[in-house]
């Protein structure tokens, strides 16, 4: 399987959702670089191996985001494991993970997982209520948590979340500029391929999400729109 490292576009399918196979089949095999399962509502173990199974058809890498412990199913090529950064409850910056560990840690394939640490970033968002986030503020502010998770904490990828709203391009940018190590994953509002070409010029990895459930040929032309964006800054 190609590295999180080479991912430069995302889709990101919600098991709470529901999408027909021909969707699903273009999707898969839109050129995108991996598939990752993950929402904030609604997910439980059925529809997770479910949509898994599905995605199986094809050859795309598929990961699961976890964000519920009786949803971790087995057979994923890679688990992103979110550490919430601007969450308002600690239940989601350590509290769930140590839960799970507790229970399952002899199990965890290590080797397969890997940290997300977020910033969420669009007040409205569910994820921005399911984890009670704070908006860090302003562009410093959001440097300091990318420095957080680069420098401090050493975390491998670094994720704006901006899920549901188009972001920001400049803090975007200047998010890029801060970081070292970290790998910067977008992901909010990209509805067209000029946005996700836009972003996909200062994010390492763009992801998409909503527009595959509004309009799959659209999303579908993201993949396009980030690769014409080259090489990011
Ligand atoms: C959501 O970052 C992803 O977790 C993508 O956002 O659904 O708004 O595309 P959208």
């Amino acid at each position: 399987m190609q590295s999180v490292n080479q991912w430069r576009h995302v889709f990101k399918l919600d098991p709470a959702k529901e999408i027909d196979d021909d969707s699903l089949e273009k999707v898969c095999e839109s050129g995108t670089d991996a598939i990752m399962v993950g929402g904030s509502t609604g997910v439980t173990f059925d529809n997770t191996v479910r949509l898994l199974s599905r995605v199986r058809r094809f050859a795309v890498p598929c990961c699961l985001e976890v964000s519920q412990l009786d949803a971790v199913v087995p057979g994923f090529d890679l688990y992103l494991v979110p550490v919430v950064l601007n969450a308002g409850s600690p239940e989601w910056i350590i509290g769930s993970h140590v839960r799970g560990l507790k229970e399952y840690g002899p199990f965890v394939p290590w080797e397969q997982v890997m940290v997300e640490g977020y910033v969420v970033l669009n007040d409205d968002s569910s994820v921005a209520g399911v984890t009670e986030s704070r908006h860090p503020g302003g562009l410093k502010d959001v440097k300091a948590y990318a420095q957080l998770a680069d420098r401090l904490l050493k975390l491998p990828i670094f994720y704006m979340e901006y899920s549901g709203t188009y972001g920001d391009p400049e803090w975007v940018k200047e998010v890029k500029k801060t970081l070292t190590d970290s790998r910067l994953f977008y992901g909010g509002g990209i509805k067209n391929a000029e946005q996700a070409e836009e972003m996909a010029h200062y994010a390492d990895t763009v992801v998409v999400g909503n527009i595959i459930y509004e309009d799959v040929n659209q999303a579908l032309q993201t993949v396009e729109g980030v690769k014409s964006a080259g090489t990011p800054l």
